[in-house]
């Protein structure tokens, strides 16, 4: 993991190896750059070393490109270029840009996404991530990236598939994202693989 202070965003990732094992295949990269921030989870197919290694091509990849080519569907090909000799990560991506108060994102395979709204008037309250199948370093699907406004105090959160789904009626946008991610992983991690989830909450670029 990239650890990462940024003025636009306020984080916190929690994340647990499937037990017996030693290492996890979850990975995260978390990177701020001029008015730009990168969140991204991964995940490495199956778990254990070989997982974990992917991953770890998968993080670097992010981590040495991102400030040169700042989109997120030339990301995903790097990292399919990195991986072609790997068993494959699955991973969902986002960059949040404070100049234009956006979020870009995309997702390949099952690394869940949602937004949750701040403002308690908005229709629709949240928006889950499009993702599209694939493997990333095995079989892309056609690159889109969708993006979407975002306000202060929007929260995102990625998660991969060690983390049951509905955990997001128990999320309150007052609390502090280490605090959301740490009570995800807690009441939602499932016995049977590696787990992450990251939360990021938009604060805008503020004077
Ligand atoms: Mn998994």
């Amino acid at each position: 993991m990239e650890e990462t202070i940024s003025p636009i965003i306020d984080w916190g990732v929690a994340t647990l190896p499937l037990a017996g094992e030693e290492r996890s295949g979850d990975a995260c990269v978390v990177k701020a750059w001029g008015k730009k921030f990168l969140v991204a989870a991964i995940d490495g197919l199956g778990h254990g070393d070989q997982a974990a290694y992917a991953a770890g091509i998968a993080t670097e990849t992010l981590i040495n490109h991102t400030s040169d080519s700042d989109d997120v569907v030339s990301l995903v090909r790097r990292c399919h270029q990195s991986l072609v000799r790997t068993r494959g990560v699955v991973l969902s991506l986002a960059i949040f840009d404070a100049v234009n108060n956006t979020v870009t994102w995309m997702g390949i395979g099952n690394v869940d996404g949602l937004l949750l709204r701040a403002d308690s008037q908005a229709n629709p309250p949240s928006e889950s991530l499009l993702q599209r199948g694939g493997v990333v370093g095995y079989q892309l699907p056609s690159l889109r990236s969708s993006t979407t406004h975002v306000g202060r105090g929007d929260i995102l959160i990625l998660s991969t598939d060690g983390i049951s789904s509905g955990f997001e009626r128990e999320v309150s946008t007052k609390e502090s994202p280490q605090q959301i991610a740490d009570k995800i992983i807690i009441n939602y991690k499932k016995k049977t693989d590696d787990a992450l989830v990251l939360v990021a909450c938009y604060t805008g670029d503020l004077p």
